[in-house]
């Protein structure tokens, strides 16, 4: 049993660990010791940020004590750890959750407003921690929160970013980018561990450690190092004593870099230059999504995660295991996307040049370890690094890539003699027009599982994109459909909602079991509980209509249907859809000022890669649009159209519970799974969606007639640009679409400037890949579906109660549950309460 200092993991269990009090006078006593010994000063001269960061690290304390008890748990029992590894986590703002989930929200409610201070001051003072982009780093913060709510024995490794995703201002409509600073004032949430630092290597060379063979043992001589210096914060889970935790590491320059002699003679910057260069590495995050742009900071960041993450894991391995063919039995390491692959080659390289073992027993080690999951299936999004840049940076890893592909071809063609188109197409290495390393496929080859997020895109990854390794493996293939934590999306984010449905089921079971939301389906057609679902929709509405109008200046209609599309711009994900059936809205009520129209507030929120420029022009399109819109008095009253700045985690807790109308409207065969479409089902708002990821299954539950359904399928949409798509032919024989497209490009929304939106018009007109005008038409006649719909309020909100009561499968617990079961073969750990 290792037991040197060196050995331990986090807390050591012990006697000694201090336990906090249970009664609101304890709360309130830490709360004080707190404010005088960690801010160092008294409640007669605390700021308002000294009030917040002493709640924070008071609700801290309460997390700590929970995970020292974790902690011991897993200590005591060895069991498997679930290592989740993804470059991006959008975990969202902490003290509300914390507040909920140490059951002091009411203790704290009293002890502040005796002092005169608001619940709401205290939240915004909180800084949401933005290391994510969209989608994929949300999933990853919801798992992590239903992973520890389920006991399940896990840590999620990741980059401590000192900029996280960009702020979004606008400018003339456009977006302007700006830092995000997120611990200018400091972060109460986390641990800082100094002491579990690891040092990274990159570029340098290899030399064999003893013979010649490339199975090594080798021995790799980096020329440079930096290293990675870890701080957790703590993942609490609902309803249960499990305190998991995220480890997110930053790079520091080495003890040595700082130049005193430059110093001296007052080179300066020269003298910090090292510094900087090295700490570059964890400086910020990369802020597109779904692309990947292939820079070499970018690989470095990869693989910073991976090293040190590694290292972690077999450091806590070791804690309690000293035969490496035990290994697989107790690790269980997750792949968020191809991001952290580089995993595969980093534990060949410790089994073989680090630890003596040999290729063969590491190779099935490392392919009993790993698990893969795919979010895409774009051809743009699936990562390829040039060989001449890894062989630079990475040079045993590649020559461990090029080893493992050795032996996975020669397989390959034992099975499949003589087929080189196989071979070419699932080489770890593309050859054409430059070598590059293909990641999806390393990924696939070093994992014992693959899965897609939603039941079509499993099915299409094992068609079209992983066909071939789907066709050689298929016990290897899963579905795994994404889900949402109902705690911070329905709970947190919708209070009055919350309060409704406990009402009605008899209790808050349903939070922690969210198939319980069935229970509903018995009020779906029940005046009273009726006139209530809409009383919480249109407090919420109130809401959003005090904060849109405190940020941007629009007034909203909380009477009108609250019709949002909240989601990174991306061409795939078609914006500019919504925006084609905005105008021919406007030019409807333009024309007939006395049409009878349905009132209607347009939401658009979202941020676009900085270089994207084709969704940038989207974006001021938007903003133009809502520019004309909103300020014509001749539609007034029927149509508003608001896009809010900067959305994030937090925004989307504003925005999804009032939502009436949820778009969804990506060309389908292009979302993996979407997860926004869920959080806004189970607020109670109808889908307007087609046949895209995760919308199917969304439509199979809550029912073909509480569900907009439009457009192409996938295979429709595949065979349409198979046999030669023409956009013109329905620019030439819909009138109404003319209409739209001409008031766009003729500077209706430019002051006349008919060149402002030209490329956007061109690129619908032209080859357009995402089909936005085959699918037009069948969009605006949807749409006018909905409105019929929205004119009876009772049948509407039985359609809105009924998505709420048939999402419960939406919960990211039964997510983790699915990846237990299927992929993870890892059994809960329950923690005593004392
Ligand atoms: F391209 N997703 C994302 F697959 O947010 F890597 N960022 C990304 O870079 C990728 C995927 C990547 C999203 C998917 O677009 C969305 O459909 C899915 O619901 C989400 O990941 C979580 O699985």
């Amino acid at each position: 049993e290792a037991d040197s200092l060196a050995f331990v993991p986090e807390i050591k269990p012990g006697p000694n660990i201090r336990r906090v009090g249970t009664t609101v006078e304890d709360f309130e006593q830490n709360l004080l010791s707190n404010l005088y010994f960690q801010r160092g000063t008294t409640i007669e001269s605390a700021s308002a940020g000294d009030a917040y960061h002493t709640l924070a690290v008071t609700l801290r304390d309460r997390l700590v004590d929970r995970y020292a008890r974790t902690v011991a748990a897993h200590y005591e029992t060895n069991p498997r750890f679930v290592y989740y590894l993804s470059a991006e986590y959008m975990l969202g703002r902490q003290l509300n959750q914390n507040l909920l989930y140490t059951g002091t929200e009411q203790w704290t409610r009293e002890i502040a407003e005796a002092r005169g201070l608001s619940m709401e001051t205290l939240a915004t003072l909180d800084v949401e921690p933005g290391l994510g982009n969209g989608g994929l780093g949300r999933l990853a913060a919801c798992l992590l929160d239903s992973m520890a709510t389920l006991d399940i024995p896990a840590v999620g490794y990741g980059i401590r970013y000192d900029y996280g995703i960009f702020k979004q201002t606008f400018q003339n409509g456009e977006q302007v980018e700006r830092p995000d600073d997120w611990t200018f004032y400091g972060n109460p949430w986390e641990f800082a561990a100094p002491d579990d630092q690891h040092v990274v290597g990159f570029y340098g060379k290899t030399e064999s450690a003893n013979g010649d063979s490339m199975a090594g043992p080798r021995r790799w001589i980096p020329s440079e190092t930096v290293r990675g210096e870890p701080s957790h914060m703590l993942v609490p889970g609902y309803g249960t004593q499990t305190v998991n935790i995220v480890r997110l590491w930053r790079a520091r320059a080495s003890r040595q870099s700082f130049d005193l002699a430059r110093f001296g003679a007052g080179q300066y910057g020269e003298a910090v230059q090292h510094i900087a260069l090295s700490e570059s590495i964890s400086k910020v995050l990369y802020p597109d999504d779904s692309t990947e742009l292939g820079r070499e900071l970018r690989l470095k960041q990869q693989y910073f995660l991976v090293s040190c993450s590694l290292r972690d894991i077999i450091r806590r391995f070791q804690f309690r295991n000293r035969d490496w063919d035990a290994f697989p039995d107790k690790v269980v390491i997750q792949l968020n996307d191809t991001h952290p692959v580089l995993a595969i080659p980093e534990l060949m390289r410790l089994l073989v040049d680090e630890h003596q073992v040999d290729w063969d027993r590491a190779w099935s080690i490392t392919q009993r370890t790993f698990a893969y999951t795919c979010h895409t299936l774009l051809p743009e999004a699936l990562e390829t690094w040039p060989v001449a840049l890894m062989e630079r940076l990475l040079p045993r890893h590649m020559e461990i890539i090029y080893l493992i592909n050795h032996v996975f071809l020669r397989d390959l063609d034992m099975r499949h003699p003589g087929d080189l188109r196989l071979m070419r197409d699932l080489s770890l290495i593309q050859e054409e027009p430059e070598r590059r390393v293909r990641m999806a496929n390393l990924a696939v080859v070093g994992s014992h599982a693959v899965n897609g997020v939603a039941e079509l895109h499993s099915r299409l990854l094992a068609e079209t994109t992983l066909r071939d390794f789907a066709s050689l493996w298929p016990e290897k293939f899963h579905n795994v459909t994404n889900g949402v934590t109902p705690r911070r999306f329905v709970r947190l984010a919708n209070p009055r909602l919350s309060s409704l449905i406990s009402a009605h089921l008899g209790g808050d079971g349903w939070l922690t079991d969210l198939d319980q939301l069935a229970g509903l389906e018995a009020f779906a057609d029940d005046n009273a509980m009726r006139e209530r679902w809409r009383d919480v929709k249109r407090l919420n509405k109130v809401d959003l209509a005090a904060y849109a109008a405190r940020t941007t200046g629009v007034v909203l209609d909380p009477q009108a249907m609250c019709d949002v599309m909240i989601k990174r711009f991306h061409e795939y994900k078609r914006q500019l859809l919504k925006v084609l059936h905005v105008v021919t809205l406007y030019n409807r009520l333009r024309d007939d000022p006395a049409a009878t129209v349905v009132p209607r507030t347009v939401v658009f929120a979202g941020k676009a890669a900085p270089g994207y420029r084709a969704a940038k022009l989207v974006m001021k399109l938007v903003n133009a649009v809502a520019d004309t819109v909103n300020n014509d008095p001749r539609v007034a009253g029927a149509l508003r159209v608001v896009f809010l700045p900067d959305y994030n985690v937090t925004r989307a807790e504003l925005i999804v519970p009032s939502a009436d109308l949820s778009e969804q409207i990506s060309l389908a065969g292009k979302e993996a799974s979407g997860t926004g479409n869920m959080k806004l089902a189970l607020n109670g708002a109808v889908t307007i969606g087609t046949l895209d990821g995760a919308n199917i299954e969304i439509r199979d539950r809550v029912g073909a007639d509480n569900f907009f359904l439009f457009g192409y399928n996938a295979e429709q949409a595949m065979s349409a640009r198979r046999s030669g798509y023409s956009a013109r032919s329905f620019y030439d024989q819909d009138p109404e679409l003319r209409a739209v497209l001409d008031a766009i490009s003729g500077g209706v929304f430019s002051s006349g400037d008919r060149d402002a939106f030209a490329s956007v018009v061109d690129s619908v007109l032209g080859w357009d890949e995402y089909l936005c005008l085959g699918d037009y038409r069948s969009y605006v006649d949807c749409q006018d579906t909905v409105e019929r719909a929205w004119q009876d309020r009772e049948r509407w909100t039985s359609m809105s109660i009924r998505n709420t009561a048939r999402s419960g499968f939406f919960s990211s617990d039964r997510t983790v549950r699915d990846y237990c079961r299927g992929i993870w073969n890892v059994e809960p750990v329950r923690v005593p309460e004392e």
